[in-house]
C-alpha cells in the first residue's frame, strides 16, 4: 500500500485529491500538508511551508512516505503580480520536494500546465514535444520545473511523473489567482446572480478539464507501468476546449435567463492569448491510457446540480 505525502493539500486540486487518495489507499496512508491550518478533523495533517526543506524532509521521513505529490504553487495571474515571490515559492518548493524525493527514494508527482507554452508554440493541436518559450513567470517556472523533473529522473533515477494540466473546473474548492478561473466562477455566478461578467474576451479558447478526470489522471499516471513511459513528465492532457461564449451557451440550456457581459482584464487576457487553443494528448493516451469522462455538456449538468444544492440558502433551525 502506498504512503503518500501531499503538499498544497488545501488548494483546488489538493483538497479533492487527498479525499480521493484516502478512498483508494486508506485514510492513514495519506499525509496532507499545507501552509494553512486545516479545518477538517480526520486524517493525518501537518503544517508545512514548502520553502522549508528540512521540515519537508522530516515530515516525509517520520510518516514513512514512499510517494510525494507536490502541488503547492502560485497560479499564473498571481505569479504575474509578484514574479519574485512566484520564483521563490514555485521553484524553491519544487527543488525541496525533488531533493526530499531523491534523499528518501520517493516516487514523485508534480503538475505542469498549459502555461508552459507561449505565443510561438503552435496554437492548435499543440504537440507533446514542441517550442516552449512562455512569456509569463508562471510559464518560466513550469518549463524549468518540467526540465528539473526530467533531470532528477535521468541524473538520480527519481521516479518523477507529471502532466500539463489545462484549466481545472470543480465545485468543491475554488481556484485562486489563475487565468482559467473564469470557467469556475461563471457557474457560481450563474446560480447566485443569473449573470456573469467575463474577464476573458469572447473567442479566447483554452483547454479545460473537470476535476474528477484530473484526479483519476494523476492516479493512473502514478500507477502506470514505468517501462511504457517514454515521456514521464509533463504529459499534455485535456478534455475540452472552449471560450466564454461556448460555456455561457451551455449554461443557458439549463438556465435560459442567464446572461453574460464582458469586461476584459488585460493582464489575464494577455496570458490567455499566449497559451494554446487546444493541445494534442496522444502521448498520454498511448503511454498510460489517459481518457476523460466529462465533456462540456456533461460537466455543466454536474456543476449546476452540485452547486445548486451547495448554494441553496440553509434553513434556520
Ligand atoms: C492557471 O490559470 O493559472 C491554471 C493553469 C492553466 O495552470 N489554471
Amino acid at each position: 500500500m502506498k504512503k503518500i505525502m501531499v503538499t498544497g493539500a488545501l488548494g483546488q486540486i489538493g483538497s479533492e485529491l487527498v479525499e480521493k487518495l484516502r478512498s483508494v489507499y486508506g485514510e492513514d496512508n495519506i499525509l496532507a500538508t499545507d501552509i494553512r491550518k486545516s479545518e477538517q478533523t480526520s486524517g493525518p495533517f501537518e503544517l508545512l511551508d514548502v520553502t522549508d526543506g528540512q521540515r519537508m524532509h522530516a515530515l516525509a521521513k517520520d510518516f514513512g512516505a514512499d510517494t510525494m505529490m507536490h502541488l503547492a504553487a502560485l497560479l499564473s495571474a498571481t505569479a504575474e503580480k509578484n514574479p519574485l515571490l512566484a520564483w521563490n515559492l514555485n521553484m524553491g518548493g519544487l527543488m525541496n520536494a525533488l531533493e526530499v524525493s531523491r534523499e528518501l527514494d520517493l516516487q514523485f508527482f508534480t503538475p505542469s500546465s498549459i502555461g508552459a507554452f507561449g505565443p510561438s508554440t503552435p496554437k492548435e493541436n499543440t504537440p507533446q514535444d514542441t517550442l516552449q518559450r512562455p512569456t509569463t513567470m508562471y510559464g518560466v517556472n513550469k518549463v524549468a520545473g518540467e526540465l528539473l523533473c526530467d533531470y532528477y529522473f535521468n541524473r538520480f533515477g527519481v521516479d518523477t511523473r507529471g502532466v500539463r494540466f489545462p484549466g481545472l473546473i470543480s465545485y468543491v474548492t475554488p481556484p485562486g489567482g489563475g487565468t482559467t478561473d473564469y470557467a469556475v466562477e461563471i457557474y457560481y455566478e450563474a446560480i447566485k446572480q443569473g449573470s456573469y461578467i467575463s474577464y476573458i474576451q469572447e473567442g479566447t479558447y483554452m483547454d479545460m478539464m473537470y476535476m474528477p478526470d484530473a484526479l483519476q489522471a494523476i492516479i493512473d499516471l502514478m500507477e502506470a507501468d514505468a517501462q511504457k513511459l517514454v515521456h514521464r513528465n509533463a504529459f499534455n492532457i485535456t478534455a475540452m476546449s472552449f471560450g466564454p461564449a461556448e460555456i455561457a451557451a451551455e449554461i443557458q440550456k439549463h438556465l435560459p435567463h442567464f446572461n453574460m457581459k464582458y469586461q476584459v482584464d488585460p493582464v489575464r487576457q494577455a496570458i490567455a492569448d499566449s497559451w494554446p487553443n487546444s493541445i494534442n494528448i496522444e502521448a498520454a493516451q498511448q503511454e498510460w491510457g489517459f481518457t476523460a469522462q466529462y465533456d462540456l455538456a456533461k460537466m455543466t449538468v454536474d456543476m449546476l446540480e452540485k452547486l445548486s444544492k451547495q448554494l441553496q440558502p440553509k434553513a434556520i433551525s
